[in-house]
């Protein structure tokens, strides 16, 4: 039986999974899930994820939230097809990919995040983008893009000279951030800018941007 994610094309945790998904050459349901009906909410997808967020993956009995999780068993349950995401043949270079998991959903996540939701998520949502969030994380993103520089201009990618979910995790929130006016932050540091390049060319990616839009140009 087909695995079943429940979520949108434009939502950056559902693109998450979808990235990962199309990475391993897995078959799966896209099962859209009607966030401005509030159906998120309603108790069939709160038995799934009673944070009612999206997205949700169903294998058979096995429910699963929260993105990065998910991509976590998708490379484990299938790794042995497709890119090998998580390095399970090497204990070394697993964890480093671990620690760079980890750096993107700590630092990277929580400053990027915030820049995307002010700027073009809650003008549709017809909330009015707080500048002075938007330039707090800017600065805290500079900050974790002056490690990322660095680390990448001694490895390829962020775990080592391997692509990994680690990098994959980043595709989702710098697709839509680097739409916006503050792109130079990527583009400026030369080796950031070249895995930027280089991860968002990747065919799996290529698969899904077409969908990733909040309309009207966004
Ligand atoms: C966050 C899920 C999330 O924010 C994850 O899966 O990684 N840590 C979780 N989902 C958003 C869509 S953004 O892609 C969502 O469902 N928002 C609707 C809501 O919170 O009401």
């Amino acid at each position: 039986m087909a695995l079943k994610l429940y979520g949108l094309p434009m939502s950056t945790c559902t693109t998450r999974v979808l990235a990962c998904l199309h990475e391993k050459g897995v078959d799966f349901e896209l099962v859209p899930v009607d966030l401005f009906s509030g159906e998120h909410k309603q108790p069939p997808f709160l038995s799934k994820n009673p944070f009612g967020q999206i997205p949700v993956l169903e294998d058979g009995d096995l429910t699963l939230f929260e993105s990065r999780a998910i991509t976590a068993y998708v490379a484990e349950k299938f790794k042995e097809t497709g890119t090998d995401l998580i390095k399970h043949n090497n204990p070394k270079e697993a964890a480093l990919v671990k620690v760079w998991m980890e750096v993107e959903s700590q630092n990277f996540n929580s400053a990027i995040s915030p820049i995307v939701f002010e700027y073009i998520v809650g003008p549709i949502m017809g909330k009015a983008a707080d500048q002075a969030v938007i330039d707090a994380n800017l600065e805290k993103l500079g900050k974790v893009l002056d490690v990322y520089e660095s680390k990448l201009s001694i490895t390829k990618y962020l775990a080592g000279d391997f692509y990994s979910l680690a990098d994959l995790h980043h595709f989702p929130y710098t697709h839509y951030f680097m739409t916006t006016p503050w792109a130079s932050l990527v583009n400026d540091r030369p080796h950031v800018k070249a895995w930027w390049e280089d991860i968002s060319s990747r065919p799996a990616f290529k698969k899904i941007v077409g969908a990733m839009t909040f309309g009207e140009g966004k």
